[in-house]
């Protein structure tokens, strides 16, 4: 008995290890500019105000933004750290303190019957893809999923949204293209009520955040939600897509002033060099950070950890690695 727990704790660790090396591919190009970079630039030279100056270009290079980009900067300025290791240390921590306020991974209460995600965000941000992760992890935990094909507008969405479905044996309450979403995500709530369904997740049409008629039309949503049920929806989960860089914190800003965001989804982290973006819209916005996305199969939705992120876009660790791509 004791030897099979046994055998489980480290099984649990493995794999552990095996996500945190994951992380660390896909985030290679941000990783690149910073991290990678650092231990290059930093090798047999002192911390100058040359080397400060650097260090700030890498961090907006890597969409950090101004404001978190000048607090880093000025924490190197007051440790005057000595090596490159000193110079990992003061940013890591630093990034971590940015960081850890927003690290606040979704919860689904049992007394929310059904707990409701509805899922907003400007076109081809990866809201369909990020669904489809979503239910699957949401099943692996045994939950009860149902998602709302709520994105009638585009003609091929509800066959993307009813392969994610198939794919990972989840049931999907859809209408023609062109039915109206709202009436599309009461039906599901209604069914999800009926059969004891514990989370419905739904879709939404991708829309400009400037444009006002569309965000009326997700205002509407939420009411026809609301009425269903007081709490509902639980989670508006923003979805917003890394490479965008900084226009991702003014989406981010017109959907919360519009339908009031408790959550983002930041997608689309591997294959680019600006992950960096995750420390500007920590610093900018007090909403928590969900799930990252590092690729487009169903196990690459993971929960923000800050730690293992901040590991990952930094430590220059690995063997030969140092300037990998730029
Ligand atoms: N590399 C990568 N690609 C992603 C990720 N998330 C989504 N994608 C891709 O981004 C593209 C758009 O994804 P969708 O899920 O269709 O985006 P959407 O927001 O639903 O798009 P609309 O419904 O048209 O507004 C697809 O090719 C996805 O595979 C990610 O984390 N990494
Ligand atoms: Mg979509």
């Amino acid at each position: 008995m004791f030897g099979f727990r046994k055998r489980r704790a480290r099984d649990g660790a493995d794999e552990r290890q095996g996500l945190l090396a994951r992380l660390r591919e896909r985030l290679a190009r941000t990783r690149g500019g910073l991290g990678g970079g650092l231990a290059a630039l930093l090798r047999g030279r002192g911390v100058d105000e040359e080397v400060l100056e650097e260090i700030e270009a890498r961090l907006l290079l890597a969409d950090v933004g101004v404001t978190a980009t000048t607090e880093l900067v000025d924490a190197l300025r007051r440790s005057r750290p000595r090596s490159g290791d000193e110079v990992v240390a003061v940013l890591r921590e630093r990034m971590l303190e940015i960081l850890a306020p927003c690290a606040r991974p979704l919860e689904i209460p049992d007394e929310a019957h059904p707990f409701t995600i509805l899922t907003v965000g400007v076109n081809g941000v990866g809201k369909t893809t990020t669904i489809g992760k979503l239910a699957r992890r949401l099943r692996d935990e045994g939950l009860g999923v149902l998602l709302a094909a709520g994105d009638t507008f585009r003609a091929a969405a509800v066959e993307q949204l009813q392969a994610w479905g198939e794919r990972n044996g989840v049931p999907v309450v859809a209408q023609g293209t062109g039915a109206d979403a709202a009436s599309v995500i009461h039906d599901a709530m209604t069914a999800a009520k009926a059969r004891g369904i514990d989370v419905v997740v739904a879709d939404t049409a991708g829309r400009l955040h400037t444009k006002h008629n569309l965000m009326e039309e997700l205002r509407k949503i939420r009411r026809v939600m609301a009425r269903l049920d007081p709490g509902a929806p639980h989670e508006v989960l923003l979805v917003l897509d890394a490479t965008t860089g900084q226009n991702a914190l003014a989406q981010a800003r017109r959907f919360h002033d519009a339908v009031g965001v408790t959550g983002i989804a930041l997608t689309k982290l591997d294959g680019t060099a600006r992950g960096g973006i995750v420390l500007a819209i920590a610093r900018e916005l007090a909403l928590p950070i969900r799930f990252i996305g590092i690729g487009e199969g169903a196990e690459d939705l993971r929960p923000f950890d800050a730690e293992a992120f901040v590991d990952a876009i930094l430590d220059p660790g690995g063997e030969g690695e140092a300037v990998a791509d730029g």
